[in-house]
């Protein structure tokens, strides 16, 4: 796991190597993307594969995958 990325692009606040809900929400805001706390909390328990409440690096790389197809559905 590659927790070095995830300080440098600033999301892991607190740098515990994992990014949590409130980081996830900040992290959105930030790219000024548009979610709702609902779709946010569903894109949270969708990433966190080992259910740790916690974005490891590896679940990060699935949520931005995500976050892109959803993207482009919206703007479809
Ligand atoms: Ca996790």
């Amino acid at each position: 796991m590659n927790s070095g990325l995830l300080v440098s692009c600033s999301v892991d606040e607190d740098k515990s190597g994992a990014i949590d809900l409130k980081e996830l929400k900040h992290y959105f805001e930030k790219l000024q993307v548009k979610f709702t706390n609902e779709e946010i909390n569903e894109i949270f328990k969708t990433c966190d594969l080992n259910d740790d409440m916690g974005i490891s690096f590896n679940e990060f790389i699935v949520l931005l995958c995500l976050v892109y197809l959803l993207n482009k559905l919206q703007l479809a």
